[in-house]
Formats: C-alpha cells, structure tokens, sequence
C-alpha cells in the first residue's frame, strides 16, 4: 500500500495538530524525524560486540534491527517522538525517580495509542493510517529518535535531554506510515563538562557517551537476576531500585529555564511511594508484592530482587536493629537473597558479634550451596 501523501501546507498543518494533542495529552515535548538508519556509526552494534549490555540478551538479539524502524513496522514514514517529564530525585531518595511514578510503559504507551487514533481520524479513513506505539517494548533506539527529532541531545550520560528539562524525562515513538516533514536535531550543549562522569559511584562510564551496563548500579538492581559482585553491592548504598547520580549531577535543567512546564500528570510521583526507604520496602515485599507494586516500574526487579535490593542497601546503611530483621533471609528460597543476606549480616556485625556469628555459623552448617557457604565464610571473617 502507498504511504499516504500531503502536499506541504497540509503537511505542516497535520504535523502542527499532532504536536498540539500529544502536548495536551500530557507529554513535555513532541517531535517529528524520518524514520531512516538511527545508528549510522554502529555505536550500539559496537556496544554489543563489547559485551556492555551484561546478560540483557534481548538487547544483543534485537541488535542491528534497533537501528531500522522499517522493521518494526515496513510502511513507516515518520518517527513520532514524545517525551514526559518527572520530578527529578534528590541524593537521598532509595527509589529511582522515574519509579515512583505509575509504570511509565503503561502510560505513556496508552497516550501514544491516543495519538495514533487522533492521527487516523485527521488523515480520514481512505488513508488507512499504519502505526505502532514503542516506550522500551520494542527493539528501537529511543534516544536516538528523540534526538533527531530535535527533542534535545544525548549526553555524556548516555541520557537525552534538553536546557528546559535536563535528563529527568521517559522517551516514546509512535512509528506512523504518513510522511511528514521533520524537525531539527539539537546541538550537543555538554561542551566541557563532565560531572556525571565523575558523580558515577562505580566508574561504569568507559568513555564520554558510552557506559559499561556491567559497572552499573540500575542495571544490577533493576535488570539483573540473582547475586552480584561485592564491589557493586557497597557502592549501592541506601538505593533500593536504580540510581539516580548521573542525572543529579547534570547541570540541566538549568534553574532560571523558563519553559519548564513541571512533571507531567501522566509520570506524576505516587504518594503511597514517597518515603520508601529499605526497611518498608521489605515490609512491603512481604506483606504482597503484587498488592504494592503491581502498577509501578518497581516490579520489573522482581520479589527477590527487590528483597535482596533492601537487604543489601540495609547492609550498608543499616544499624543493630536491623540484624533481626535480616536473619530470615539466611534460609530464603532463592540463593541470590541467601547471598546477600549473608553478606549484609557480615556488614552490620559491628552491632552484635556474637549474636551474629551464631546465626551465621547455624546457618553455614545447614547450607548445600557452595557459593552461599563461601559467603558466609567472608561474612565471619
Ligand atoms: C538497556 C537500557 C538500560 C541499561 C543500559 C543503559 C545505557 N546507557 O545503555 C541500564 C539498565 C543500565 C539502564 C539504566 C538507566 N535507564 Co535505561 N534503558 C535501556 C533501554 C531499554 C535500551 C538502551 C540501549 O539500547 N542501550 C545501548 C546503548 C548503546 O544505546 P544508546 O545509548 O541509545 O545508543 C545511542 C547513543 O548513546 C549513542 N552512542 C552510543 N555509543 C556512543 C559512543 C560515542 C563515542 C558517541 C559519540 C555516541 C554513542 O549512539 C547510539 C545511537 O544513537 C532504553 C529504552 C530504549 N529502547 O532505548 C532505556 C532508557 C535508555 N532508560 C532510561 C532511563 C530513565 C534509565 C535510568 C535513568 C533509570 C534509573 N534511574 O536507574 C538509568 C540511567 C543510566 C544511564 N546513564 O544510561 C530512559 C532514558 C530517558 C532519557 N532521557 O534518555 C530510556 C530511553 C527508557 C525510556 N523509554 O524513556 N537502561
Ligand atoms: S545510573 Fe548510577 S551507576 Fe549507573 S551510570 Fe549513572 S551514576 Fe553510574
Ligand atoms: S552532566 Fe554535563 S556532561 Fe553530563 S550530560 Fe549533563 S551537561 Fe552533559
């Protein structure tokens, strides 16, 4: 089937009344590219082959396609790019920012399928308008999107963003089969900064514009499954889901920007998320996971591990009151929570030696799994 056609007036107008809706229904900006090669240079297939994405396997399975819309949806003509700004964090909060609002997948995918009906309607249905809604589900270079859309630039962070509204917003693509004329891409404006290179707690950046996944404090807390290397156990500090520093670090948004208009309703921050710290993460884990996070990004980590996030964070920054609080761990089911529950108890020893030598010394005796023993070995000694 043809791509349905506009003459540039009408094109222009088309593409004007989209941008129109997505910002009424909640998104901080909305931007139009062509949905050519995203990846020219081969950064990400390079990124690939250098082991960087750990074991998230669906990412190197998905590798060159990431950089061709055409595959997701063979009539593309148009990328739509939205973005939906939050309420950035402050260093001290254990919940990434964008968490602690509902799953933005949820929500933003719902107000680009809004998107998609109101592009129908406006083009009538001779048009027979194709489209497809993308936020993280589909293999599609998102940042690369939003920049050449013009909705800001990739940072040194790896991150997209903009003077107005620094890093602290979630990309989305509406892949659509009108052709449309497209936006400017903006400038790189890092010149010579480098604080969130710096404000890294575990060095994962390898270079300016490339972070190594494996040295990363999200991608260990929220993607990976199962025990981690102790390096990146200590650095978590009080964190319990992602991390937050380079974006922190970032001096965009600048304080005197004008046309920040503040979170948008559809990444809102929850109360019953506020004030979550590691102790009430647990209680909330074990009281019903599925009662407390379902709607939330929270969930993607997983009930163990989310409980051995809290754990490990309460190793950290935990005080002899939590040693009771973290021995039923010893003997959880999954052998990751078991890990670092040992290595949390050797943490808070300091508090009550005996009293935490005898469980970890019971404990070690009724252990089968090797790796768990040897933790609880490095935990007495
Ligand atoms: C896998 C993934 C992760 C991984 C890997 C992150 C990474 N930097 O690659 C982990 C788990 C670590 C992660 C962490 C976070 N993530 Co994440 N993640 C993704 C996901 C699903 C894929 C990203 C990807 O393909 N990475 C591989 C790299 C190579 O791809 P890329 O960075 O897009 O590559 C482009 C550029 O970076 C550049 N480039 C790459 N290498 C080089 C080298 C040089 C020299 C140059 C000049 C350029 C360059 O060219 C590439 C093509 O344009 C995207 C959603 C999506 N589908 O895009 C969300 C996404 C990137 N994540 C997001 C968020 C919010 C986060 C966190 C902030 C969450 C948190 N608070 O804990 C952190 C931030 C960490 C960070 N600094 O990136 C948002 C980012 C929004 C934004 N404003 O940019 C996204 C877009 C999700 C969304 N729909 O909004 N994430
Ligand atoms: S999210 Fe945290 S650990 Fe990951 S690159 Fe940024 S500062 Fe480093
Ligand atoms: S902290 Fe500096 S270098 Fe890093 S993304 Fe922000 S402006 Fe760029």
């Amino acid at each position: 089937m043809m791509a349905p056609m506009f003459d540039p007036p009408s094109a222009h107008a088309f593409r004007e009344a989209l941008r129109r809706e997505a910002l009424a229904l909640g998104f901080a900006q909305a931007g139009f590219a062509a949905p050519d090669d995203l990846d020219p240079e081969r950064h990400f297939e390079r990124w690939i082959a250098n082991d960087r994405h750990g074991a998230m396997d669906y990412l190197a399975r998905g590798a060159p396609r990431r950089a061709a819309p055409v595959d997701l949806l063979p009539s593309v003509r148009t990328l739509l790019v939205v973005a939906a700004e939050y309420a950035p964090a402050a260093a001290a909060d254990s919940i990434a920012a964008y968490a602690r609002a509902r799953d933005y997948h949820h929500e933003m995918k719902r107000s680009l399928d809004a998107l998609l009906d109101v592009a129908r309607a406006l083009a009538g249905p001779a048009a027979a308008v194709e489209g497809l809604s993308c936020v993280d589900t589909k293999p599609l270079l998102e940042r690369a999107a939003a920049a050449r859309a013009g909705l800001g630039w990739i940072g040194k962070n790896t991150l997209l963003l903009d003077e107005e509204r620094g890093p602290w917003q979630m990309l989305g693509v509406l892949l659509l089969s009108i052709e449309l004329p497209p936006d400017v891409p903006a400038k790189d404006r890092c010149g010579t900064c480098a604080r969130c290179l710096d404000a890294c707690p575990t060095n994962a950046f390898v270079a300016p514009y490339v972070l190594d996944a494996r040295r990363c404090l999200s991608y260990w807390s929220i993607e990976h499954r199962g025990p981690w290397p102790r390096e990146f156990r200590d650095a978590l500090g009080g964190r319990v889901f992602g991390c937050d520093d380079c974006l922190i670090a970032c001096p965009f948004p600048r304080r005197d920007s004008a046309a920040a208009g503040g979170p948008s309703p559809l990444l809102a921050s929850q109360p019953e998320l506020a004030a979550l710290d590691p102790r009430e993460v647990l209680r909330r884990c074990e009281e019903g996971f599925t009662r407390h996070f379902k709607r939330f990004a929270i969930e993607r980590a997983g009930k163990a591990g989310l409980i051995r996030n809290a754990i490990t964070a309460l190793g950290n920054v935990g005080d002899g009151d939590d040693v009771a609080r973290l021995v039923p761990y010893l003997e959880h089911p999954d052998r990751g929570v078991r890990i670092h529950a040992a290595y949390a108890l050797g943490k808070l020893r300091r508090f009550a030696p005996a009293a935490v030598n005898a469980v970890l010394m019971a404990s070690r005796d009724a252990e089968y799994d090797g790796e768990v023993r040897d933790e609880i070995d490095i935990a007495l000694a």
